[in-house]
């Protein structure tokens, strides 16, 4: 059983209060962890630490001082890799696979990527004339903003904190992160990296707990944290936005989604197909990128949806350690139950279930885990609950379309604006449908690829502020203008 404590100033201690709360293992509900619970107290003291730790030695740093440290982070991650594989497992329950080819390596890769971003971007200059004739040279300056409060979810959990703390620490700023409390694990890890890398003291700090009236609250009611980063749901960015309108403090938010997936009867079948499997079902449905509307051009709509049944009907349930096994549980049986009322209220609106529906049989030891069955509807209007709510787990209508701007308004016929994938092989009309759909992030004839210097965000309620590459740069620093008059 894992003992989780807080990471606070460069050490891991318990919860002022000395409460703690229980980590379940989302395969079989067994506890795996007790987490110390960050009070008030705790929250304020990693906070005070990582601001502290601004003019400290971290401060103090040349840029190249600070990109060898976070090559450093991203090498002993790698080094270490076997670690966090078990610890992400452990906490989430996910495929093997997917963490050793997705989740984990993004760790490093966030760290390494954002390195090389800060050393090589240039800063903007202006030469400006004068009456004297002598002018004036203007150059930005990067400063970094401060203290970053970090909170984030548990679908990817290492690869969405670090996906943040990565550019945070890269820009020269301190953090305080609030991992999930259904994932500790990763991010109390990466303290010891961050230790044995020499990251110094109060650079990096985590504090365990809950959102409202806990943890993730106080962090952002400290009005010495500068700026708040989250990854959540929308009606949690919400509250976070209020938090932080107190002392006008800026906000990045990546949030909820209910992505459309859409195949043209000229894409590559197969292709399509399995993008819009992993579209659907990866992590078991668990990722804001994921499609819970497809829309299949109607000349294959009855060969897709059964080309899509028979996948999803052979995936291997079991636990994340089992190489056999391709699928994993929900995070958490109140999860599952949220994910099972939209199984019911689908039924209830006249969805004919193609597949799934329910839990499926497992063996007695894994009977008591957060399972359920890869599920797809069909015959559901536009206005049914799960055609227009993000569910959050492995399942999709599937709607027939036929023509161009029937789907538009179908992929746009929603709050949110998160991601879109496309299949086609007509290239016009991709281009044409990528300008056409209100989202974030287009993926054409693929789903999840990422190259980590592109702008990454949502548009309506799916987020505000984009980051990735330079986008990044913009929320996690300053950007001065000097101007010298010559
Ligand atoms: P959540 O909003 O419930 O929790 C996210 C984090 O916020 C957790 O650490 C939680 O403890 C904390 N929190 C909750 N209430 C808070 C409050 N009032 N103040 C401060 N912190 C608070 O989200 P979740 O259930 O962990 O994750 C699933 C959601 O995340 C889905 O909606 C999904 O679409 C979204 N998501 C979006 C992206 C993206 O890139 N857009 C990526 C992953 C997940
Ligand atoms: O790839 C990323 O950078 C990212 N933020 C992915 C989000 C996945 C959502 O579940």
């Amino acid at each position: 059983m894992h003992q989780v404590n807080n990471f606070i100033n460069g050490e891991f201690v318990e919860a002022e209060s000395g409460r703690r709360f229980d980590k379940r293992s989302p395969v079989d509900n067994s506890i795996i962890a007790t987490v110390a619970e960050a009070g008030r107290a705790d929250v304020d003291r990693a906070v005070a630490a990582a601001k502290a730790a601004l003019t400290g030695e971290w401060g103090q740093l040349t840029v190249d001082q600070r990109v060898d440290l976070l090559y450093g982070v991203a090498d002993e991650i790698t080094r270490r890799f076997d670690d966090f594989v078990a610890a992400e497992m452990a906490d989430t329950g996910q495929p093997h696979h997917v963490m050793t080819h997705a989740f984990i390596p993004r760790g490093a890769a966030n760290f390494k990527v954002f390195a090389d971003i800060i050393k090589n971007v240039p800063t903007e200059s202006y030469q400006m004339a004068t009456p004297d004739g002598r002018g004036a040279l203007n150059y930005g300056l990067r400063v970094p903003k401060g203290v970053i409060g970090v909170i984030s979810p548990w679908n990817a959990p290492f690869l969405l904190m670090t996906w943040k703390v990565g550019p945070a620490l890269a820009c020269g700023n301190t953090v305080v992160v609030k991992p999930s409390e259904e994932t500790p694990l990763t991010t109390t890890l990466l303290g010891e990296v961050m230790n044995s890398v020499g990251i110094p003291k109060g650079v990096f700090n985590v504090v365990h707990g809950f959102g409202p009236d806990s943890a993730g609250e106080f962090l952002t009611q400290n009005q010495s944290v500068d700026a708040i980063t989250f990854t959540g749901e929308t009606r949690t960015g919400t509250a976070i936005m209020k938090a932080a309108a107190e002392g006008c403090r800026d906000v990045s938010f990546e949030m909820g989604g209910k992505n459309a997936g859409i195949v043209f009867a000229d894409a590559d079948f197969e292709a399509a197909v399995d993008g819009i499997f992993r579209s659907a079902f990866l992590n078991t449905g668990q990722v804001c990128l994921g499609t819970e509307k497809v829309y299949v051009e109607r000349p294959i709509f009855d060969r897709f949806v059964n080309a899509l049944k028979l996948k999803a009907e052979a995936v291997k349930y079991g636990r994340p350690e089992n190489h056999e096994s391709n699928y994993g549980p929900l995070i958490s049986r109140e999860h599952q139950d949220k994910v099972l009322s939209y199984y019911r209220k689908a039924v209830e609106e006249g969805a004919t279930v193609v597949t799934g529906g329910g839990i499926p049989e497992m063996a007695a030891e894994l009977s008591e885990g957060n399972w359920v069955q890869p599920t797809i509807w069909t015959g559901l209007p536009e206005t049914a609950t799960v055609v227009r709510e993000e569910i959050f787990g492995p399942c999709c209508h599937i709607c027939p379309f036929d023509s161009e701007s029937e789907v538009v308004g179908y992929a746009n016929a929603n709050d949110y604006g998160l991601s879109t994938t496309i299949w086609t092989n007509d290239l016009t009309r991709a281009h044409r449908m990528a300008a056409a759909v209100d989202v974030g992030v287009t993926w054409i004839n693929s789903w999840f690829l990422r190259d980590l210097r592109t702008a990454f965000g949502g548009s309506k309620q799916s987020g505000i502020g984009r980051e990735g590459g330079v986008h990044s740069l913009e929320f996690y620093t300053e950007m001065r203008n000097v101007c010298i008059k010559l």
